[in-house]
Formats: C-alpha cells, structure tokens, sequence
C-alpha cells in the first residue's frame, strides 16, 4: 500500500519515520533503498514537499486501513 512502509496495513507515525529517513529535499537523490523508492511518489528520483504531501494524502492513522488510492 502507497505509503505503509511497514507493511501492516496503516499509514502511521511509523511509516512517517520512515519517509523522514528518506527525506532529503528537491533535487536530492534519495538512497534507492525499497522504503526511499516507495517513499519517492512522484517517481523523480528525490524525496521532498511533493513527496510529503501525497504521503500526507495517504496518513490513516494507527490501525486504520489505507486507501489503495490515496497517492493518484
Ligand atoms: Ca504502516
Ligand atoms: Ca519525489
């Protein structure tokens, strides 16, 4: 699920730690790691503000079932 980067079906504090760690900024290449590519949702290689909002589009909270669809 776009944005469950822990795989337990929500979109968390958990998974926000983890797009943080990818987190660099516009125009900074992110690591390439599965969680930085997942992280990466616009697809232009860096982790930034575009990033974070389609990430915040997704946020479910703890428990709670993502929208399969959130990122579109
Ligand atoms: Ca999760
Ligand atoms: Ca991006």
């Amino acid at each position: 699920m776009p944005g469950d980067f822990d795989h337990d079906c929500d979109v968390d504090a958990a998974d926000f730690a983890a797009f943080q760690a990818c987190a660099r900024g516009p125009a900074v290449p992110h690591d390439g790691s599965p969680t930085c590519q997942d992280s990466d949702f616009d697809d232009d290689e860096d982790v930034d503000v575009t990033d974070f909002g389609a990430f915040q589009r997704c946020w479910s909270g703890e428990d709670h079932p993502v929208d399969p669809n959130c990122a579109n």
